[in-house]
């Protein structure tokens, strides 16, 4: 155990199954001595969740959460207050937009998938973070998922591009509003890694190997990583960065060319 996170409780809303970024991070933050609580979309992933967090023996609290329902958002804060009182870390790994707007041409974005992608992909930090506040009383930390195509054009990242945009925006004004009761909020954008939400992108082994080739690291990042870097930005040692995207991508975006 490093130790960074002890007596920290964490709430990490994002895991699907063992690949998920969410679980790489959950890993690490347990490993530092976090307790954690987990969310999770649906009853279809339900089971995953639970089999993993009994691995790790925290499967204490495990909440039904789809971020596009206050009732859910609302009952999954109640539970925590009630059974930790507290809380000091909360993980957000979550993004959705419609298959078809992911494929075509970002011109051809529907009012209903724009409105879907950013209700599920950025709004969502801003409704977790209002009812986190009021639990972290000691101070906390946020950290959110983005990814590179929120600052420069990713083809067929599209709309998704946008509300990653939010997102880190979205991270800037909850840093100024809760900076003075010692909240925190930071992004970490990552290169691409074989998840889920990665696997039904075509062309995504392509971008895998591109990274390889043309990062100054040349090679693709672990899950281990990002959760080495979420673990340092929920801990004291992160208590002046604030506001911050944290590139966790070998190095990809400093690259003109
Ligand atoms: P994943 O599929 O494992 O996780 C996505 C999660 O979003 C799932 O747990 C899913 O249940 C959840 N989700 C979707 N809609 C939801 C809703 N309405 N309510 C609650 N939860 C909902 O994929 P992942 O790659 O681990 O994605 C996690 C985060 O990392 C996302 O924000 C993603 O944009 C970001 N990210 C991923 C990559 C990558 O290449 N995989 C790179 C950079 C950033
Ligand atoms: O944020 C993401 C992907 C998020 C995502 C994935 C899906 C697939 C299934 C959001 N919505 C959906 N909707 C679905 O129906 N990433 C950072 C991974 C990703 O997705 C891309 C990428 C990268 C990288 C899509 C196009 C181009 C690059």
């Amino acid at each position: 155990m490093g130790g960074e996170l002890n007596g920290k409780v964490g709430l990490v809303v994002g895991v699907a199954n063992k690949r998920s970024i969410a679980w790489g991070i959950a890993q690490a933050w347990h490993q530092a001595g976090a307790t954690l609580a987990f969310t999770y979309q649906g009853e279809r992933v339900k089971e995953n969740v639970k089999q993993l967090a009994a691995g790790i023996g925290q499967d204490n609290l495990l909440l039904p959460c789809d971020v596009t329902k206050d009732e859910e958002l609302d009952q999954v804060f109640k539970e925590v207050e009630q059974q930790y009182g507290k809380l000091d870390i909360l993980l957000h790994a979550i993004a959705f937009a419609p298959k078809d707007a992911l494929e075509g041409e970002f011109v051809d974005t529907t009012r209903e998938a724009f409105n879907v992608a950013h209700d599920v992909s950025a709004y969502s930090l801003v409704a977790l973070t209002q009812r986190a506040a009021p639990l972290m009383k000691d101070g906390g930390s946020v950290v959110a998922m983005t990814y590179y195509g929120s600052e420069k054009v990713v083809p067929h990242y599209n709309v998704m591009g946008v509300a990653k945009a939010s997102l880190e925006a979205s991270a800037r004004y909850l840093a100024y509003d809760l900076g003075p009761k010692k909240i925190r909020v930071n992004c970490i954008s990552a290169g691409p890694v074989n998840t889920l939400a990665a696997r039904g992108i075509s062309g995504f082994s392509n971008m895998l190997k591109h990274y390889e080739s043309q990062a100054p690291l040349k090679r693709n990042v672990t899950s281990d990583e990002l959760g080495a870097t979420a673990t340092f930005l929920a801990s004291d040692g992160a208590a002046a960065i604030t506001g911050q995207t944290i590139y966790v991508d070998s190095g990809y975006q400093i690259m003109g060319m």
